[in-house]
């Protein structure tokens, strides 16, 4: 049976369905029908087709009884719906065929769709790839996140420094999902703990309802669909009657202000936590509320209590959802008789939690007294929690220590299994965050190198690429991706050379016309495209590529007839708003494109573009026409990337650092194909300890030291000489990230690059021989993994 049969679709169906929603649900006539409308009408239609395949699921894992996954995360960054709806349920064509019929160009009516930025960053978007790959590979899961009224800020450039706005993707109404009122839970705040007959009892302070809006997540080819089950806080009382019929207009509303405050936004940092009560209640908000439903479900199947852990995994997407082991505790023994020993070994079956990062400041700590404020019961089950482990194992390691509750330990010790997201990664977890508890606990860290779903980060964001794969290979590709090995037969082949640099230009040409439209900036597109694109973070170095930009400008300067191989380089990317130095380096950036771009001289061999509001749709835009992924980070500090996965799966050699996947991704694609610079990770804390190394690896380097003292005399600042003194304070004083020791070796590294760069057959290979090398990256993988060695969850096939 085709994907159409099974969904019993064809493109007359689909144009009639679009016509049916665009008057019935919709309201409007075709005439008078907007962008927006068609858009609505359209996702209707496909929503569904979505329908028969996500029951047909639930059905299934009802009568086979199987095991269900359930994936806590603070984030899930999807971004736009149609295409990966489309595109899973293959009609794709019929849809534009379907809009055509109708006088409407499908791609228009895709471009009107908002993303849903619920998610900062890479761990966000890793849960969106993980969902889809679940779905793909037909694992029963939920994913249970927070419904945020709004996401991820907007980002504005003014005199090339970042403002920020509120995003409000709610506005519109979000056509998938559907409402489900009857699935609400109460979730409560402070007050104290009594005891009655030797029970304790919460009695708290404040109450608000976490209310369920679902979005079938559908897989490739509709085999299979999950849910992504996100909460939003509602008052318990809508609504103050009595103080409005005091005259108390406001007062009346404050019911409904304060449970709303819960769900309205997202925090807006990557890895920096905010010592925020709010975000504690967030946290507690969306993990209380998933692990009732999760119960509720257990208890409606038939299931036995005590058989919770051959039914239920559960993934804590980093310690956001930490407090999932005291809460599940807490119902086990308050609520089903459980003694602390049976709960605490129940939550530790069925828990397993992830590490996204080392940086010190994004190891979740509370304020003990703020914790035991608002969830008093669950501070004194984690001192239960201590008391048992320390017991257990004559380990000193405290969950509660210097007045703190630390997430990290906690999640660690209440978990079966701790798994970091790449080789080097888990390997720096066992050895420096969690060294004693991996000693109290041989064994429980695992690895689980990150991966992307080829679904959106290929075949849908790249047709161009797609096709050629296609005809080189043939399909199947899709869904089993190391079948790209076998373009390693072709790389040499002068037809698909030129067909695969063809693609490339397509793709270029695709992002030129974006920016055109865009912005009015005009790129050349037979340069190089060498691209960053993430969060704005020290240790990401977005400094270090801009300060070798300088560099390269001044040696184009000095010596204009040069055999310059053009470049534009391309950044991307938000800093968290409270975070002062990335703001710097954003400007900076702007500061150094506006003189750059304006210089006469260097302009035909050197161009810096940073487009705003970089995200998910904008993504998907310049994966596919990088020519250079830049994965610059200090080693020791990323701990997988997945944006370097998807820039080497579309074609884009990687100039970077031994750090996060980037390790593994050399391994695949051969070190030939990757441009290695810079320290490794024990060079690096090596070289911390060497006192005075940044201004001494400053002095050394002429080119550095010319850069920066252009900085300092306001080159970049129209004369003004302190605009920059944070930057520049930082890479003379502490250098923590390195970026001035590793200058050099960049450098040095980036004039290779352009020397192979206009080689072309040689540069074609080697872009090639990275999608020929990346299938191992897809996120079907990573989920395999999990499922066999956490989750112990199968796929129903
Ligand atoms: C990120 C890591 O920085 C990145 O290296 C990794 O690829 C990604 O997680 C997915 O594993 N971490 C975060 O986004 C974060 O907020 C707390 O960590």
């Amino acid at each position: 049976m085709t994907v159409h049969d099974k969904i019993a679709l064809t493109a007359d169906d689909l144009q009639g369905d679009i016509s049916r929603h665009l008057k019935l649900s919709i309201g409007k006539d075709a005439s008078h029908a907007s962008l927006h409308d068609w858009r609505m009408a359209l996702s209707l239609a496909l929503r569904d087709r979505v329908v028969e395949p996500w029951f047909a699921s639930t059905r299934k894992t009802y009568d086979g009884k199987h095991k269900r996954v359930y994936y806590l995360s603070m984030e899930f960054l999807i971004g736009r719906l149609i295409e990966d709806v489309t595109i899973n349920l293959q009609v794709e064509d019929m849809a534009v065929e379907a809009m055509k019929a109708l006088g409407q160009d499908y791609y228009e009516v895709v471009k009107e769709e908002p993303d849903a930025a619920l998610g900062n960053g890479g761990l966000g978007r890793l849960a969106a790839c993980f969902m889809d790959s679940l779905a793909t590979l037909a694992i029963p899961a939920y994913g249970y996140g927070i419904r945020y009224e709004h996401g991820l800020f907007e980002q504005h450039f003014e005199n090339g420094q970042q403002t920020e706005t509120a995003e409000g993707w709610l506005a519109q109404s979000h056509v998938w999902e559907f409402e489900r009122p009857e699935v609400a839970y109460k979730i409560h705040f402070g007050g104290y703990v009594s005891e009655e007959n030797g029970k304790a009892n919460w009695n708290p302070s404040e109450t608000v309802l976490a209310s369920a809006y679902d979005t079938p997540v559908v897989g490739w080819q509709a085999k299979w669909a999950n849910t992504l089950r996100l909460w939003a806080a509602k008052p318990i009382k809508l609504f103050d009657l009595e103080s409005f019929n005091r005259g108390d207009y406001v007062g009346a509303n404050a019911p409904e202000r304060l449970a709303r405050t819960i769900s309205r936004v997202l925090y807006p940092d990557d890895t920096t936590t905010e010592g925020k009560e709010l975000r504690l209640k967030q946290e507690y908000f969306f993990t209380s509320a998933s692990i009732k439903d999760l119960l509720r479900r257990h208890d409606y199947e038939g299931y036995d209590i005590r058989d919770l852990h051959d039914h239920v995994a559960i993934q804590l997407n980093d310690t956001h959802p930490a407090i999932a082991g005291p809460e599940l505790i807490r119902l086990l023994v308050d609520k089903h008789d459980f003694s602390f020993d049976e709960a605490i070994d129940m939550a530790r079956k069925c828990l397993g939690y992830t590490n996204h990062t080392l940086l010190p400041e994004a190891l979740e700590k509370w304020p003990a007294d703020l914790f035991a404020r608002i969830l008093p019961r669950h501070y004194r089950i984690i001192e239960i929690i201590q008391d048992r482990h320390i017991a257990a194992t004559g380990s000193d390691i405290r969950i509660i220590e210097h007045g703190n509750v630390k997430m990290g330990e906690l999640a660690f010790i209440m978990a079966h299994s701790v798994n970091g997201v790449s080789a080097l990664h888990s390997d720096l977890v066992k050895e420096t965050v969690f060294h004693d508890l991996n000693a109290a606990y041989p064994n429980r860290i695992l690895n689980q190198t990150n991966g992307i779903t080829p679904r959106r980060w290929l075949y849908s964001c790249n047709p161009a690429l797609r096709g050629l794969i296609t005809d080189t290979i043939g399909t199947g590709w899709e869904s089993d991706l190391e079948r790209l090995t076998d373009l390693n037969a072709h790389l040499d082949d002068a037809s698909f050379q030129e067909a695969y640099r063809a693609a490339k230009s397509t793709n270029k040409d695709r992002l030129a016309a974006w920016l055109q439209e865009r912005s009015d900036v005009t790129l050349d597109t037979s340069a190089m495209f060498d691209i960053q694109i993430k969060r704005i973070h020290e240790y990401k170095r977005q400094h270090l590529n801009i300060l070798e930009t300088i560099a390269l400008w001044n040696d184009i300067r000095d010596n204009p007839n040069g055999n310059w191989t053009p470049r534009v380089k391309i950044f991307g990317g938000k800093a968290a708003p409270g975070y002062a130095l990335a703001k710097s380096i954003i400007r900076l950036i702007n500061d150094v494109a506006a003189t750059i771009n304006n210089d006469p001289i260097t302009r035909e061999f050197l161009q810096v573009v940073y487009p705003e509001n970089y995200n998910v749709s904008m993504a998907e835009i310049l994966i596919p026409a990088s020519d250079l992924s830049e994965q610059i980070s200090t080693a020791g500090k990323e701990a997988s990337g997945t944006g370097n996965m998807k820039l080497s799966l579309n074609g884009s050699p990687t100039i970077g650092t031994l750090d996060g996947a980037n390790v593994e991704i050399r391994e695949h694609v051969g070190a030939e194909n990757f441009f290695l610079f810079g320290l490794t990770a024990a060079e690096a804390t090596e070289k911390r300890k060497d006192h005075g190394y940044s201004r001494r690896a400053i002095e050394s380097s002429p080119k550095l030291s010319r850069v920066l003292g252009q900085i300092a005399g306001g080159v970049f600042s129209n004369g003004d000489h302190h605009r920059y003194s944070d930057i520049l304070h930082n890479l003379y004083e502490h250098d923590y990230f390195l970026v001035s020791c590793d200058f050099d070796n960049y450098f040095a590294k980036q004039r290779e690059v352009d020397a192979v760069y206009q080689d072309v057959t040689r540069w074609t290979r080697m872009a090639a021989a990275n999608t020929a090398g990346m299938g191992w990256f897809s996120s079907d993988r990573t989920i395999r993994g999990y499922a066999d060695d956490i989750w112990g969850a199968k796929s129903v096939e």
